[in-house]
């Protein structure tokens, strides 16, 4: 309770005073207001009592993901965790829960209060493909008294999708190569000339949209040339 935050108003015998508390401060304040005539003082005290309210904690909020089916579990970090604001000396737990557990089961979570950042692993099923949102939930152990809030929240989707299937056809000299896409993934085109090589040659690098593409290629006179699609 800065002296500052007290503001007087009102004229003559009616005077208010306005009282502004520290923001997040709670506690008790003895208030003392003199009035003087300029040669007597008269004093008059009272307590104001601030009464805390809980903040929610805090989360950054989480990307969406693109997976290929069958892939291997992903780690997602989660930051920016805090209790807030700094003299709520919480502890704090957090939960997760999938949308579709047929696609990732409960992902788990691996957190040690009050740390500010832990884990989330999610482990797609196998041969699962589809979309799930992933909601996490951060909470603390004071409640919702006064109107406090105790917890927050932030969702993102995931989405499990099949390796395309590479399909080439020859049209009017011209080689046409398509495959399925999904948004958020780009696809290098790349060839080798002989089964066996390693240094694949780039061909192009296309934005998935979520639909078919096609991508013509010149024919050489070349014997033979292998091509593959690499997500990334
Ligand atoms: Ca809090």
């Amino acid at each position: 309770m800065p002296n500052t935050s007290v503001v007087f108003g009102g004229l003559e015998s009616n005077r208010t005073v306005t009282i502004l508390p520290a923001t997040n401060q709670f506690g008790t304040a003895t208030i003392t207001i003199t009035v003087s005539d300029g040669q007597i003082d008269v004093s008059t005290t009272f307590n104001l009592t601030i009464n805390p309210i809980n903040h929610p904690p805090t989360l950054d909020p989480l990307p969406d993901l693109v997976v290929a089916r069958n892939s291997s579990p992903r780690i997602v970090h989660l930051t920016g965790i805090t209790a807030r604001p700094e003299n709520e000396l919480q502890n704090l737990t957090i939960t997760a829960v999938s949308s579709n557990p047929d696609l990732i089961p409960f992902p788990t979570v691996t957190y040690s209060s009050p740390d500010p950042s832990g884990t989330l692993m999610l482990a797609p099923l196998t041969d699962a493909v589809g979309s799930s949102v992933i909601t996490v939930t951060v909470r603390d152990d004071t409640g919702t008294f006064d109107g406090g809030q105790d917890r927050t929240s932030q969702a993102f989707n995931v989405t499990v999708f099949s390796p395309p299937v590479l399909e080439i056809a020859q049209e009017d000299g011209t080689l046409r190569l398509s495959f399925e896409t999904v948004l958020g993934k780009t696809y290098l085109i790349e060839y080798v000339d002989a089964l066996g090589q390693t240094n694949w040659t780039p061909v192009d690098a296309i934005p998935g949209t979520g639909a078919s593409v096609t991508v013509p290629v010149s024919v050489l006179t070349a014997p033979c040339r292998f091509y593959h699609v690499r997500i990334e």
